[in-house]
Parts: structure tokens; C-alpha cells; sequence
């Protein structure tokens, strides 16, 4: 009964199917599965196939394309659910997706959680330009900064994103924190941030530790 309402949401998201995709995430919950289970056994494995189906050339860009609206619209429904932890305000954090690079899916997993956690959380969106993210930590004056990258392409825009911030005087105010498929802990000790964690609920984790260790 579980395997099958996760199948049935893997393949939603695996075809590309958007209408179908929020009606199977409803029935798992309905059916008792965990947020938490729902997103990462059904929407992100499937996500990871989609990937793999891209590598090897059976899928195309459009179909990528189509399996990410399929799983945003899937978290639509899972959305509130993956809120409703005790909610204590717990630090500001600006984030977004390193300039040239709109990849958003992740992020989005990230934000969310973080305003589940207590946080409060300025979304610059993907595709952020350095200069966007220094002028958001001189307007939110946040404690933490969340740089997301999925492409090795992009990646070292996030080492231009952390020198805009030490040019601006700003780097020793906030904590960097990065993510993304291709960044990992040795990257982000080279990039001089932070931190890194290698997904949403262990971005959390890392940021509630940020707050609290100053
Ligand atoms: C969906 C998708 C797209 C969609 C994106 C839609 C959107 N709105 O995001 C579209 C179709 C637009 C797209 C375009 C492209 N894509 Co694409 N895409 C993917 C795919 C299939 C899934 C990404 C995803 O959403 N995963 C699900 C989320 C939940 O996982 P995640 O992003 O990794 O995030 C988690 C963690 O990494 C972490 N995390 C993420 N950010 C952060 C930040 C912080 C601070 C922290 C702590 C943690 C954290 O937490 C998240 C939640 O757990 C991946 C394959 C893959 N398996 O990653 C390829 C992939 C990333 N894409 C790829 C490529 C090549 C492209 C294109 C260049 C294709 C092209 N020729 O046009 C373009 C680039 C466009 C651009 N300039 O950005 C390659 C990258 C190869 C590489 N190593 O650089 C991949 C790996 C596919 C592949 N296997 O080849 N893509």
C-alpha cells in the first residue's frame, strides 16, 4: 500500500505528469505517510532518476523541465506539512541560487525548511548576481547566508559571491552556508565558507548550530 502510493508519485514526477502529482501527494498523506518520507522516498528519488535519464540522453531538457513542475506542484500539498514543527524564531537568512544558475527546486526545499525551523527567510530567488545578495545582507542584516549551485559551471560563482561580500566590509557579519548537488564539505572549506550540508533537513541542523555557536 505505502510502495504504492510512493510509485504512484515517483511516476507523476518521473513523467512529467503536474495534474497528477499533487492528488497522489495527497493520498499518501491521507494514508498516514510522513511528509518527510513522501519527499524523499517518492518526489526526490524520482527527481534523481530524472537525472540520471538526462545523463544517459533518454530524457531532454523539456522533459526535466516538465518533472520539476510536476514535483513543485506536488509540494504545493506537501508544503504545510513540512512546517508545522515548533515554530521559535530562531535568526534571520538570506538565500538564493548563485548568479547564472536557475536551478530553484533545492533552495526552495532549503527555505522552506528554515521558515519551518523558526527562521526567517529573504528569498532572492535563482540567478542572483553577487552585488544582490551584498545588498540584501546590508538591508535584512541576516545571520546567515545560503548560497545554493547545481551546476559545476556555477559553483564558482558562489567564490564570487562570499569576495563581493568580504569587498563590502560584510563577511565577518555573516555566516556562509553552501549546497547543491555538485558542492560537497571539501568545497566549501576552499570557498572559505562556513559550512555545507547536503540537504534541506540537515541545512537546518547546520543553521540552527550557526545561531547558536555565534
Ligand atoms: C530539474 C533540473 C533542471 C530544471 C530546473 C528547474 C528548477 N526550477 O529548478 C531545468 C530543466 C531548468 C534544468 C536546466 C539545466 N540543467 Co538541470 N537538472 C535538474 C535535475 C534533474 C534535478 C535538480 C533538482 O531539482 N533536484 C531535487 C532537489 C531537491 O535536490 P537538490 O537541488 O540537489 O537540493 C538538495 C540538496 O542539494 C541541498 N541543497 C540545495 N541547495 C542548497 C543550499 C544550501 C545552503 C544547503 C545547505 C543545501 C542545499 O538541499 C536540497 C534539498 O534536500 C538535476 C539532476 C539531479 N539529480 O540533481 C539536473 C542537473 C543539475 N542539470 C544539469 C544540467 C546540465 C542542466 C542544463 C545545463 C541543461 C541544458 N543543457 O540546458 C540547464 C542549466 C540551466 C541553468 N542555467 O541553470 C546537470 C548538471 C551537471 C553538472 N555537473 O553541472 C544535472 C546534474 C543533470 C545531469 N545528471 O546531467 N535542470
Amino acid at each position: 500500500m505505502e510502495e504504492e502510493l510512493l510509485d504512484s508519485i515517483f511516476a507523476a514526477i518521473l513523467d512529467g505528469d503536474i495534474p497528477a502529482a499533487p492528488g497522489a501527494v495527497q493520498a499518501a498523506l491521507d494514508a498516514g505517510l510522513s511528509a518527510e518520507t513522501i519527499l524523499n522516498e517518492g518526489m526526490i528519488a524520482a527527481m534523481s532518476r530524472v537525472g540520471e535519464l538526462y545523463e544517459a540522453g533518454d530524457y531532454y531538457v523539456a522533459e526535466m523541465f516538465t518533472s520539476a513542475k510536476a514535483l513543485q506542484a506536488g509540494l504545493s500539498i506537501l508544503r504545510p506539512h513540512l512546517q508545522n514543527s515548533k515554530v521559535q524564531a530562531a535568526g534571520t537568512v538570506v538565500i538564493g541560487t548563485v548568479k547564472g544558475d536557475m536551478h530553484d527546486i533545492g533552495k526552495n526545499l532549503v527555505a522552506m525548511m528554515l521558515e519551518g525551523a523558526g527562521f526567517q527567510v529573504h528569498d532572492l530567488g535563482p540567478d542572483v548576481h553577487p552585488s544582490r545578495f551584498v545588498n540584501a545582507v546590508l538591508e535584512h542584516k541576516p545571520d546567515i547566508v545560503a548560497l545554493s549551485a547545481l551546476l559545476t559551471t556555477t559553483m564558482p560563482a558562489m567564490q564570487t559571491t562570499i569576495d563581493a561580500l568580504s569587498a563590502a566590509g560584510l563577511r565577518d557579519q555573516v555566516k556562509i552556508i553552501v549546497g547543491g548537488a555538485p558542492v560537497n564539505d571539501e568545497y566549501a572549506e576552499h570557498i572559505h565558507a562556513d559550512g555545507y550540508a547536503p540537504d534541506a533537513s540537515q541545512a537546518v541542523t547546520l543553521a540552527k548550530a550557526m545561531v547558536t555557536n555565534g
